[in-house]
């Protein structure tokens, strides 16, 4: 059993580090504004500067600012206080800020499962349902992937080899609109009885209107295969894409109501704390986030270690 938990522990390390390591610059910055300083304006400016650079954006710094203030005064603070002390507050006050999008487990009873996945070109929305398909599968779900990018044959080339990988089904048109494959792959789904059906949508820009009024007809024409379907919707955004990350929570959420979000590429250039201006202006829970770009690099969100990874170990 104890050995069961140190590998555990072990993994859980190591997907830690991926984070951190994505996350270097942002902790550069913000790692630098403990050792050694006065509990002064200064120092307050220092962590308004370092989260604006994070990509945390002006509402959620100032709020993310008001209440570092308000927990150094909580925990009488003052100049003689070890840099722990202050790096213990900003992380504990970072990770409260995310707890917006911290997922409630609720299950579904409904079998299968159907799963939408969107966003704007390139986020990685594909690599991402291949990523799940893998963790789905290792938890022993019988798992059906629907090509509904039908934009380009590349894409339902691209769905197909993650098939292969996974060794599970992909339900694919070489000729057909995305409606008709979603509905294609969701009524399989029932016929053979698997456990969730995950279908890959075209990446669009929230600006294409025609394109997302063809998402919702996506949306809408699952239903009629399955009662309550897709019981999930989630948005794959690109870590590194900084402020434009809210404009296209807000827009697929308008449009086809958010049930969660898949955050890319924060082994990359990404600076994460977008998932503090998210939190702020539309919280919708991270399902998973992505840390490079092979199949196990997917994992649960943990507003903790994001905060960790941001901040620093203390
Ligand atoms: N480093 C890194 N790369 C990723 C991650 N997720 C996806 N990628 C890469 O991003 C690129 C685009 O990924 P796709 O999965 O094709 O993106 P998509 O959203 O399906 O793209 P379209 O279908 O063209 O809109 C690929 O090169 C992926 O390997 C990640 O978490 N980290
Ligand atoms: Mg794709």
């Amino acid at each position: 059993m104890s050995g069961f938990l140190g590998l555990g522990r072990a993994l859980d390390r190591l997907r830690l580090g991926r984070l951190k390591e994505g996350l270097t610059k942002t902790r550069a910055h913000l790692g630098a504004i403990f050792a050694g300083r006065r509990l002064d304006d200064a120092w307050f400016d220092d962590v308004e500067t370092a989260l604006l650079t994070a990509d945390a954006g002006t509402f959620a710094t100032q709020e993310l600012l008001a209440d570092i203030r308000q927990e150094v005064k909580a925990r009488s603070l003052n100049n003689d206080s070890p840099a722990e002390a202050l790096q213990a507050v900003v992380a504990d006050c970072i990770t409260r800020a995310l707890s917006p999008l911290i997922v409630s487990e609720t299950e579904t009873n409904r079998l299968p499962k159907v799963v939408m996945v969107a966003g704007v070109n390139g986020a990685g929305k594909t690599t991402s349902i291949g990523k799940l398909a893998h963790t789905w599968k290792a938890e022993g779900k019988k798992i059906l992937l629907g090509a509904g990018d039908t934009f380009r044959a590349a894409a339902r080339e691209q769905l197909i080899v993650w098939g292969e990988r996974n060794a599970v089904d992909v339900i694919s048109q070489t000729q057909g609109d995305p409606a008709a494959v979603a509905f294609d792959c969701v009524s399989a789904g029932v016929a053979r009885g698997v456990d969730i059906v995950l279908i890959d949508t075209a990446g669009r820009l929230p600006t294409q209107l025609h394109l997302m009024e063809e998402l919702k007809k996506v949306k809408r024409v699952m239903a009629k295969a399955l009662v309550d379907a897709p019981h999930e919707i989630w948005l794959v955004i690109d870590g590194g894409t900084g402020q434009n990350a809210i404009a296209q929570v807000k827009a697929f959420d308008d449009a086809l109501g958010l049930t969660g979000l898949i955050v890319t590429k924060l082994d990359g250039t990404a600076k994460g704390g977008v998932l503090l201006a998210i939190a702020k202006q539309r919280p919708i829970p991270v399902q998973y986030i992505g840390v490079g770009e092979a199949i196990e690099d997917l994992q649960p969100f943990d507003a903790r270690a994001f905060a960790l990874a941001l901040v620093g170990d203390l």
